[in-house]
């Protein structure tokens, strides 16, 4: 079982992710990593904070000669924008003086309940973590996760449904290899190219009048083995924990697998994948995926499909009513430098929690400590499920 924490503030000196508990064997390119890094920092609607940082990881414990060797792996990713900060963001008591407090809090974001539970009088200690900056090092970390699910042919892949009330028409069962390139092309990370000129208009607009746009994102992950997960206790049913990381993102309101909340509304003959059998291939097949790829708190074998719902951010150029912290007059929220939709980022980010998830699922089915050990218990799994 993997584990990890991730350290570090949207205007300190780095980002820190520790994991423990990858295998030893594993290649581990950090080149990878990084692409996924720059993915997350692309997208129409970013703020300027982007244009700032070139998120890039520095491995400095837990990898050797390309190969992972067992040990905790710590990870780093400079914050660029640091050297902007070093007043602001000071450990020195002697420069408190220069911290320029935050004190109108904005409606939706963590300011006000943060400041009253840790009984503070600057937001800014608040909003540094609660930041979705944090959400480099977890992309880092999903980028070590799909080197652990590479060799055993799972591929994760995130883009965007919708942003606003513009819904894209993925087409529906399209090779991930293809979505990606498309996906990869799009400037909001879908493969609907009406759809995407009518979101660039509406950010545009949205940006004229101080707004912001959420949006949903959908991840989709093939090449799974029945079975990952369980239904014999509730903290190890898949799509419970994978609902749980995802709805951990910031500004994450509501997760759904497959039709999702739309199936409550179905019959259920309507709804549930019926099964059957190709003798060629010895393998029970589905003749729809309603389901999203769980059932009972395993994967079915069949394509993950999880869908994640992210409000709009919290920081409006035109900014909402809110009571200052200190003086209790009425203002309105804080004006920090932000984006007005992250959606397409949002899609990067979620990817990469659910290939951790994923990754983490398959080292409590397959686990070992080298790649070695866990390619014999996967194999031979494979071929107990053949011979079934
Ligand atoms: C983010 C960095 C932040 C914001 C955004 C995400 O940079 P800055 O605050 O310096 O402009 O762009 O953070 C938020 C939306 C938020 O509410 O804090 C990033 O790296 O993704």
């Amino acid at each position: 079982m993997m584990r990890f924490l991730t350290a570090g503030e949207s205007h300190g000196p780095q980002l820190t992710a520790i994991v423990e508990g990858m295998p030893a064997g594993f290649t581990i390119d950090p080149a990878r990593i990084n692409q996924d890094l720059a993915r997350r920092q692309k997208g129409y609607g970013r703020g300027g904070r982007m244009a700032i940082e070139r998120d890039e990881v520095r491995i400095v414990s837990g990898v050797r000669f390309g190969q992972s060797m067992g040990s905790p792996i710590t990870m780093v990713v400079e914050n660029l924008d640091y050297k902007n900060w070093l007043k602001r963001m000071s450990i020195d008591p002697r420069d408190r003086a220069e911290g320029r407090p935050v004190t109108r809090p904005r409606p939706g974001h963590a300011d006000l309940a943060g400041v009253l539970k840790y009984n503070l009088d600057d937001i800014r200690n608040v909003l540094e973590r609660a930041s979705a900056r944090e959400t480099t090092a977890r992309v880092a970390i999903g980028g070590l996760a799909r080197q652990l699910l590479d060799p055993f042919g799972i591929d994760v892949l995130g883009y965007v449904v919708s942003i606003g009330q513009i819904k894209a028409q993925t087409p529906a069962s399209m090779p991930l290899a293809d979505l990606r390139r498309i996906t990869e092309d799009s400037q909001v990370r879908m493969a609907d190219a009406a759809a995407e000129r009518a979101i660039i208009e509406e950010i545009d607009a949205c940006k004229k009048t101080g707004d912001t746009l959420g949006g949903v994102v959908e991840v989709t992950a093939t090449g799974l083995p029945v079975g990952l997960g369980s239904y014999v206790q509730w903290d190890r049913k898949l799509d419970a924990r994978l609902a749980f990381a995802l709805l951990s993102l910031q500004a994450a309101k509501g997760v759904e697998f497959g039709l999702g909340f739309e199936a409550a509304a179905v019959r259920g003959a309507q709804l549930h994948d019926e099964i059957g059998y190709d003798s060629t291939a010895r393998q029970f097949t589905r003749l729809s995926n309603n389901s999203g790829g769980t059932e009972g708190g395993m994967s079915t074998g069949e394509p993950l499909r999880v869908r994640v719902a992210f409000k709009p951010l919290s920081t409006l150029m035109q900014p909402l009513r809110s009571v200052d912290i200190r003086t209790k007059a009425e203002a309105v929220g804080t004006i920090e430098r932000s984006d007005v939709c992250a959606i397409p980022a949002a899609a990067v980010i979620a990817e990469a929690v659910v290939a951790y998830e994923l990754a983490n699922a398959f080292l409590d089915k397959f686990g070992g400590d080298s790649f070695t050990e866990i390619s014999r218990n996967y194999q031979t799994y494979l071929e107990q499920v053949r011979a079934f």
